[in-house]
């Protein structure tokens, strides 16, 4: 039936929430509880990627769909895994062909449920991808401005819009945005390769503000080995997409 209103749809579209997860034993389960708290959450999909804790037992206690890499393979491989097992519950029919994939850090513990304000606007058809953005963190650390200005401004080079948060993993996807942003760049070019992708099959993206608070990576030895990765996947994501612009040109 059709929303009186107009805003929302009478029934919200089935969502397959999909947390890639390393060494998060101490927030899964918080990140979980909160998801499914999102109303039209049809199933949840975490993936483990060679976490060395207790990650993937704590999810499957969860009783939700966990999927197990053995060794580490990057943020960018367990989502395309978590996609594949979301696939397999279309293909028996516990979710319908339709649904939307939400991507969800494994980090945002109780927060994780501002999240369900990426699924109206694809539900509603105002958008097939929508990205989070997040408020001022609450704890310090950052830093992550070079890595931040690089995703922009490639971003907008190659597409002409500019993002405020680029590197935000929250996302929602229809299926049509989904099929555009397969195969995705490698481990932490996900987002970027993503964004330019569905930008470039004409879709629709947007930013929607959401309450998140995630762990703000420090300035640590392991929060720079964690930014010259990013770095060195963002650049990787960007140069193949130019290479690409510039042999169809
Ligand atoms: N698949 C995968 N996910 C990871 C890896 N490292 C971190 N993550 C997950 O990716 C998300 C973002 O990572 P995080 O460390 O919070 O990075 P930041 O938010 O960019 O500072 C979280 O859900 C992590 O659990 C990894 O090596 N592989
Ligand atoms: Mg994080």
């Amino acid at each position: 039936m059709p929303d009186p209103a107009g805003a929302t749809p009478a029934t919200p579209l089935p969502v397959v929430a999909i947390i890639p997860a390393k060494d998060e034993a101490a927030r899964i389960a918080a990140t979980i509880r909160a998801v499914r708290r999102i109303p039209g959450i049809a199933a949840v999909v975490v993936v483990d990627d060679g976490s060395r804790d207790a990650t993937a037992g704590i999810a499957a206690e969860c009783a939700v769909e966990v999927v197990r890499h053995a060794r580490n393979r990057g943020k960018a491989d367990a989502l395309t895994s978590g996609l594949g097992r979301m696939a397999a519950l279309q293909h028996v029919g516990r979710v319908g062909a339709e649904a939307a994939a939400l991507f969800v850090d494994a980090d945002l513990e109780d927060s994780a449920e501002a999240v369900g304000a990426l699924v109206e606007p694809v539900a509603a058809g105002a958008a097939d991808l929508t990205i989070a953005t997040l408020p001022r963190q609450r704890s310090a650390g950052g830093g992550r401005g070079l890595v931040v200005g690089l995703a922009g401004r490639g971003i907008e080079e190659l597409t002409g819009w500019s993002p405020i948060q680029p590197l935000s993993g929250m996302r929602c996807l229809s299926p049509a945005a989904v099929a555009a942003a397969l195969p995705f760049a490698r481990g932490w070019g996900v987002e970027v390769g993503m964004t330019i992708d569905v930008l470039g099959a004409g879709l629709v993206v947007r930013e929607i503000p959401c309450d998140l608070h995630h762990r703000v990576t420090g300035a640590d030895w392991r929060a720079q080995l964690h930014r010259s990765a990013q770095y060195r996947d963002v650049a990787l994501a960007l140069g193949i997409r130019r290479l690409r612009r510039s042999r169809r040109s």
